[in-house]
């Protein structure tokens, strides 16, 4: 059989973790119409059967990652070393350009700059112009093949492509060119025989039937923070973080007729008091509604019925606080949850 790491790569935003979600066919990570949404690299698995005179069997190991952007805070710091954590283990990287951007970009009128001064104000396509100049640098260094795939294809025409993948094409040395729709499923059995056939010839790297490798406790906390990024504005949905406070599984068999009950309480934190008003909102009622749509979501995830306390607290800055962040992390908060409750591993 064969088997590989596959990182996606891409500027915030481009689909890179609908994308891991309609290869997987699970709700592995969190997706928002909001940039810079995925904070943390998010493994998904993908068992591909063997098809006659084509390929083996294979198991493709996808890292999502957060956006590439440069960084402002420690978060951001923190965002782009799990882009290099993911870069550092893979067979294949595949970059993702989302398609509608692309034609803006191409469209914008205004001249790229070459040296930017006071008098040369940034435009928006220079803007991005630069920001992809940091993620083509990123892949120039890769020594395995890359794959460019163009996304959101369902929102334009099929002739408009071709001038962009013209012009991608010339920035780089890509192995393959694929567009694709994570929506509307399209050009996604291509993109998977292509990934397949570069992958080295290995076995498993996870178990047959495990499609991540997060724990339970962290899915949640993220669907928890879907929530929050959908339901609030303005700066709220970045300096807002969750972690899991308590995690109680269903103790002993249900009432005959009702099904278990998780028990979990979160802690909603934002950097200052008027992000806290904002997300408690007028008599409670933003955070209901965060609440109600997370426990539907944590409800479909767990198959068990969900009792979600959340609480709001200000953490002044955090973003900028390497320690916060650094606990934020799920890898070392399992690792401090081992310390404190040696017995309750189940979860990892
Ligand atoms: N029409 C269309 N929209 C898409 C497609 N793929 C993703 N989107 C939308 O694009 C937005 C961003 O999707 P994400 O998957 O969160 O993007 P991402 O690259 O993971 O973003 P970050 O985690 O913020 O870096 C969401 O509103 C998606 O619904 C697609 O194939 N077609
Ligand atoms: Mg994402």
């Amino acid at each position: 059989m064969k088997s590989g790491f596959v990182a996606i790569l891409g500027r915030p935003n481009v689909g890179k973790s609908t994308l891991l979600n309609a290869l997987t066919g699970e709700k592995v990570a969190i997706v928002t119409a909001k940039p810079q949404t995925t904070r943390n690299r998010i493994i998904g698995v993908l068992e591909v059967p063997a098809r006659k005179k084509v390929h083996p069997p294979a198991q493709i190991v996808f890292v999502d990652t957060p956006g590439v952007h440069k960084p402002a805070s420690q978060l951001d710091r923190r965002m782009l070393q799990e882009v290099h954590d993911a870069l550092e283990s893979r067979d294949l990287v595949l970059v993702l350009m989302d398609v509608t951007r692309r034609i803006r970009l191409n469209e914008d009128p205004s001249p790229v700059p070459k040296r930017e001064g006071p008098e040369a104000p940034r435009s928006k396509a220079s803007v991005w112009a630069n920001e992809d100049e940091f993620l083509f640098s990123l892949i120039s260094k890769l020594d395995c093949p890359v794959f460019l795939v163009l996304t959101k294809i369902d929102l334009i025409r099929k002739d408009e492509l071709l001038p962009m993948i013209e012009s991608l094409t010339k920035q780089h040395k890509f192995a393959q060119v694929i567009p694709v729709s994570a929506r509307k499923n399209d050009g996604l059995d291509v993109l998977v025989r292509k990934i397949v056939d570069v992958l080295p010839t290995g076995e498993r790297y996870f178990p047959k039937d495990q499609y991540t490798d997060q724990p339970v406790r962290f899915m949640v906390a993220e669907l928890i923070r879907e929530s929050i990024l959908i339901e609030t504005g303005e700066e709220v949905p970045y300096a807002a973080a969750v972690v899991i406070e308590r995690f109680e599984e269903p103790e002993g068999k249900p009432r005959p007729g009702t099904k278990p009950l998780t028990r979990i309480n979160a802690a909603i934190y934002c950097e200052r008091t008027g992000q806290k008003a904002i997300l408690i909102g007028k008599g409670g009622s933003k955070l209901t509604a965060i609440g109600t749509s997370a426990r539907r979501k944590i409800e479909s995830l767990l198959g068990t019925r969900v009792y979600l306390e959340l609480y709001v607290i200000v953490e002044p800055g955090w973003r900028e606080s390497r320690a916060f962040v650094e606990s934020l992390d799920w890898r070392n908060q399992l690792e401090s949850l081992a310390k404190t409750q040696p017995g309750d591993e189940e979860e990892s």
